[in-house]
């Protein structure tokens, strides 16, 4: 059954840092969906603006003034119409005007309110009957660069992949138990450690790049000795925070080094090969589509993914496609504004046989409409942090998805090593 949109009401939450945030219902005359936006801290510069100027409350008042009035009577379930009017609306491509914030959890509530009013689940609703492959989740374990403060790793994120896992419980427990065991390493390691964690629930602790990979390798060896299963590791090295443009090179200031574009691939080669990673998310700053094709030809085994690079951007993606700049791209709706808009772009990356990867940002809600759309668009990964409330909100709705399909669940095809 179709319902007609009665009415959007945007109001004013907060996010896990704390910061003000749009959260939208939509009405319909059968049903009710609801959606909150997340925020970057290392946003890309090719994102769209998230909120018009004078913030959430302009936001609101957008929403009350321009968009409802513009989209109370179509039906709930024509999303790409809804979509294409948030563009109508503002037509600057940025979402400047309305902010590209307040498009996501427009766009996202009104999905939400048609499935509902299907009696569907959102991944249900999107992907049909089809849609029943669980991804795998891509941790985040020990947070750097501009995830935090101090003396600590330059590299942003250092993530596990538990890719033997057979089913996304398993998936998720080792994740968790990788955490705690590196946890327990930082202490024992240095006393003064005092146990702190980033906004994404990853720790903190005063390490050199070096030293939280050992760490990290020697948790998921044991883990993995432990459960029986693989889990491999991976960076976020979110070159684009390192990256000098007047001096041309990646300032490392914990390890005290500067490395150019030169130098930075050869490092990062040496960190594939020495442990082994799996997954790099940008090794490179965001304009260099060049040294980032250099790496993707030589690195073996290895996804190389782009998310400042891209930004979630067709055109962008489509380029860095031409350019065989990456064989992976992070997907986060928000760095685009709408569900059509993201979808458009996971599609132009699986024609080209690049892995889309589904994921959250470093601020947060307990939205978990990601886990939904991992499964519904087919994203064999999900990056979406281990512990943290805004994090487990997005691993538990797997885990009950992973359950509601019961004999039908499978994780997906990870055969891209
Ligand atoms: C990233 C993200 C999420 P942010 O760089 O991949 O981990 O960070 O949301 O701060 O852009
Ligand atoms: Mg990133």
């Amino acid at each position: 059954m179709s319902t007609v949109i009665e009415d959007i009401i945007a109001r004013k939450v907060f996010n896990n840092r704390g910061e003000e945030t749009i959260e939208v219902d939509v009405v319909t005359t059968s049903s009710f969906g609801r959606a909150s936006a997340p925020a970057g801290e290392s946003r890309g510069k090719a994102e769209v603006v998230y909120y018009p100027k004078g913030g959430v409350d302009q936001a609101i008042k957008k929403v009350e003034e321009l968009i409802a009035p513009e989209l109370v009577g179509l039906n709930s379930d024509f999303q790409e119409e809804i979509d294409r009017t948030l563009h109508e609306i503002d037509s600057a491509k940025d979402f400047r005007v309305i902010g590209g914030n307040t498009a996501f959890a427009i766009s996202l509530a009104t999905a939400e309110a048609a499935a509902n009013s299907y009696g569907l689940l959102l991944f249900q609703y999107l992907g049909g009957y089809i849609a029943h492959e669980l991804p795998y989740p891509l941790g985040n374990v020990i947070s750097g660069g501009k995830h935090t403060q101090g003396k600590t790793p330059d590299i942003q994120e250092f993530l596990v992949l538990p890719q033997g896992a057979e089913s996304f419980l398993e998936a998720a427990t080792a994740n968790a138990q990788i955490h705690r065991r590196v946890g327990a390493m930082l202490i024992r390691k240095n006393k003064l450690f005092g146990g702190g964690r980033s906004d994404e629930g990853a720790w903190v602790a005063n390490v050199g790049d070096v030293e939280a990979l050992e760490v990290l390798a020697d948790a998921c060896e044991e883990v993995s000795n432990t459960l029986g299963f693989e889990c491999s590791l991976g960076v976020d090295v979110a070159a684009s925070s390192l990256w000098n443009a007047k001096r041309k090179s990646y300032v490392y200031q914990t390890e005290g080094k500067k490395r150019d574009s030169g130098e930075q691939l050869e490092f990062i080669l040496r960190l594939i090969k020495k442990y082994h990673l799996v997954y790099v998310e940008d090794p490179f700053h965001e304009e260099d589509y060049r040294n980032f094709a250099e790496l993707t030809k030589k690195a073996k085994n290895c996804l190389i993914c782009g998310d400042d690079l891209f930004a979630t951007n067709n055109e962008r993606l489509n380029h860095g496609i031409k350019m065989h700049a990456a064989n992976a791209t992070i997907i986060k709706v928000n760095q685009v504004g709408t569900l059509t808009d993201a979808w458009e772009t996971i599609e132009t990356a699986k024609r080209a046989g690049c892995v889309p990867v589904m994921a959250h940002r470093s601020g947060d809600t307990c939205d978990w409409h990601i886990a939904h759309l991992a499964v519904a668009f087919k994203c064999p990964i999900i990056k979406t942090g281990i512990v943290e409330g805004a994090r487990i909100a997005k691993i538990n709705e797997l885990i009950r998805m992973e359950e509601y399909l019961g004999d039908r669940a499978k994780m997906a095809d990870l055969q891209i090593f």
